[in-house]
Order: C-alpha cells, then structure tokens, then sequence
C-alpha cells in the first residue's frame, strides 16, 4: 500500500482546526490534527509546502520510520510549529493502520488498561457563589473532576474565567490588564475553602495557574492548597526552566501539572527523572503524535509520573480521539482534560468517542473513529485569531 495524496483542510466551525488528510492507493483514507492555536497557518503551511510532497509514494504502515524520517530528516528539530506538524501524519497513519486492519487504535497500542478514561471539566465562575454552583451542576452531570477557576477580586479579565476569554477567540490580540499576583495568590486558597466546603470532598479538584506565578510563589500557594486535596495545581511557572519545579517541590506537597507547550520528552525529561511533577500534560498534537506521546508515558511510568493530556477546546475532536486510544491504552494514564467544542464543530468532525459517567471513551470503531466532512468544513472558513495577552498593573507583559 502507497501514500497516493495528503492535504491539508482549514476550518473555523466555531473556532480554527487544521487538519491532514492522508489518503491511499487501496482507498483507506487517515486524518491527523495539527491545530496550533493563534499560530494555524505556519503549521498548514509547514507540512503543504514541507511535508506533503515527502508522503506520497510511502508505505502508510511504516508509522516509525516516518516519525523519524520526518524528525531527523529536517535537521531542524522541535518546536511548536514541526512537532504538531509530525503529529499530524502520526495520528493519521495509526488511523490508516486501524482501518487497515480493522481494529482500534488502542488495540495497537496494547488493548485495554481500563474501562474508561477519567475526564476532568472546567467550572468559571464570576464568583464563588458563582463557581460554586457550577461545580454543583458540573458533578450532576456525571463529571468526577473539575478545574475551578473564578475572577479574583480586583483583577478584571483573567485566564480561565468568563471574562478572561477561556474558549474563544479574540480578533486581535487582546489584552488583559491589572494582573496582579498578590491578589490572586491571597484569593485562590479562600475561593478552594468555600468550594470544599459546599461540595465536600467526593470530587475531584484541579486549578491551572496559567504560568503566572515565581516558584517561590507557588510554593506559597501550594503549601496553602493542601488541606483542600487538589488533584494538582497546573503550570504554576513556566517550564522552560525545568529545575524551577525543585523549589516549588521543596515547599508543598499539593501535586503538581505542567506541559501543555511541550512537544516532546525533552521538554520533561529532567521534571520526570527528578520526580519534580506528578502528572505530564504533554497532548498528542502538540507533542509529535501518539508514537512521540507513548515514549514521554513509557519513560515517565517508573518515575510515578502519570499523564494528564491537554484537551482544550483548541485541540480539535481528531486530537480527542488520539488521546483516548492513547488514554484507554496506556497503564499510567492519570486524567484527560475535556472542553467542550462549539456545536458546529462535531458536525464537521464526526466521532465514535464519547462520555458517560465521569469517563471518556474511544469508541469501537476502526482506526481512530473520527473523521472530517470535508464539504461542511468548507462552509467555515478560517477566521485570523490570537491568544490574549496579559499586562501587570502597570503595563508590564506578563504571561497569559
Ligand atoms: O491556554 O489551550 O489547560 N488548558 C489551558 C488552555 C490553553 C489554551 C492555549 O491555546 O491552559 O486554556
Ligand atoms: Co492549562
């Protein structure tokens, strides 16, 4: 069997997907994510003008050799842009093998660890009032974990909440102004008080703390998280310097998250060998592919590191249904992040995974069980939009 043509499909059904279509000379078709938000267009680009013309004439069954081929062979490694681009035809090919030999994908990668794979939501609130009723309908909804986020008092727009543009897209750039950590850091351990309090403790809690914070700070707010059992804290400084999580270990025992930006092992390798963190959040799109994100699961295993995959809303349906084949699998999955995608957006990506009661799962279906209608998809066309920007209270850039 041979490559015989792969493309490339832009779409905005709600928000912007790009997407990679691998088609064969026997008829069995694969699609791969390789949505990088704000950034779309580079990686559309990268694998039309880079990666295309190197697929056709290649054996779809040789899912490794490609990985590396695509890898080594472009001398220029990593990065945001390559990496969801090599994603893209990883996530593809192991559809094609599924297809081919009409299994699921999780049957590939070893059949099944588990029923279901844990899930965990987001409640934003305006107020605790607020975010505690969300909570609430949240977990009568079936949902065992979730992400709670509320404005603190004093800062206007921040990430997360309603008003921080968690979700969608802004035009422009746009800018969050007044961020100030003393007043967050003072309100978040008030907010998980009254939360637990109301809800009790038979559910799951995490917070993301969007890279916002020094490590001396985390630890200030982990320490003060601890009688509140969060699941973990999630990027609670930016991990482009991996021993920063050393000192934030050293002061609490809240666990901990970090690796949505990553895009491979050795982006993590130092926090995992160390057992500086709890759970990798590394995601199938943004970390090369289910053949990448294996690796990063397998090396992290021994160390008591599980996974904790990325699953915004600007990761698309194709990249879900990745992380669950790789979720279902895998022996040290922890959780999987799930956003809920604007309505359109399934209509163009229709899928065999679904949720029931707390967990996600696959589906049975050949291969990856998702796929685009590509003439739905042309009704949305792509709409240029950024991320936010974040400023301190006196205009300094801040990290969003
Ligand atoms: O900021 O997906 O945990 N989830 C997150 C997300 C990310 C966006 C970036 O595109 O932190 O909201
Ligand atoms: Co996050």
């Amino acid at each position: 069997m041979k490559i015989s043509n792969a493309r490339v499909i832009v779409t905005s059904p709600g928000r912007n997907f790009v997407t990679l279509k691998i088609e064969t000379d026997a008829g069995v078709h694969g699609i791969g994510d390789a949505t990088l938000n704000g950034r779309e267009l580079a990686v559309a680009s990268y694998l039309t003008e880079h990666v295309v013309p190197l697929l056709e004439g290649r054996d779809p069954a040789d899912i490794e050799d490609t990985w590396q081929y695509l890898y080594k062979g472009a001398y220029w490694r990593r990065g945001p842009v390559t990496m969801a681009a090599i994603a893209a035809v990883d996530m593809a090919l192991w559809d094609i093998k599924g297809k081919v030999l009409d299994t699921p994908v999780y049957n590939l990668l070893g059949g099944r660890s588990r029923r279901g794979v844990l899930c965990y939501v987001h409640a934003s609130g305006r107020s605790i009032a607020d975010t505690i009723e969300q909570v609430r309908r949240l977990r009568e909804e079936g949902y065992r974990a979730i992400r709670v986020q509320c404005v603190a008092p004093g800062i206007d727009n921040m990430y997360g909440t309603p008003r921080g543009m968690d979700g969608q897209q802004p035009d422009l750039p746009f800018v969050e102004e007044g961020w100030a950590t003393e007043k967050y850091l003072r309100f978040v351990p008030e907010l998980f008080a009254a939360v637990r309090d109301a809800v009790g403790f038979d559910v799951h809690l995490l917070h993301d703390a969007h890279h916002r914070l020094t490590p001396i700070e985390a630890g200030w707010l982990g320490k003060r998280l601890e009688d509140y059992q969060l699941f973990w804290l999630e990027d609670a400084v930016p991990a482009e310097l991996q021993e920063s999580f050393r000192l934030i270990r050293q002061h609490t025992t809240t666990p901990l998250a970090v690796g949505e930006v990553f895009n491979s092992l050795y982006d993590c390798h130092q926090l995992i060998r160390e057992q500086l963190i709890d759970y990798i959040r590394a995601s199938v799109v943004h970390a090369g592919g289910i053949t990448q994100l294996r690796k990063v699961a397998h090396f992290a295993e021994p160390y008591h590191v599980k996974t904790g995959c990325h699953g915004a809303a600007d990761l698309s349906p194709v990249t879900m249904a990745a992380a669950l084949h790789f979720g279902l699998a895998t022996h040290n999955v922890g959780i999987q992040e799930y956003a809920h995608h604007a309505e359109e957006t399934p209509e163009v990506f229709p899928h065999a995974w679904s949720f029931s009661d707390g967990y996600l799962h696959p589906g049975e279906a050949p291969g990856l069980g998702v796929d685009i209608d590509e003439k739905l998809a042309a009704r949305y066309p792509y709409d240029r939009a950024y991320l936010p920007v974040s400023r301190k209270v006196d205009g300094t850039a801040s990290s969003w």
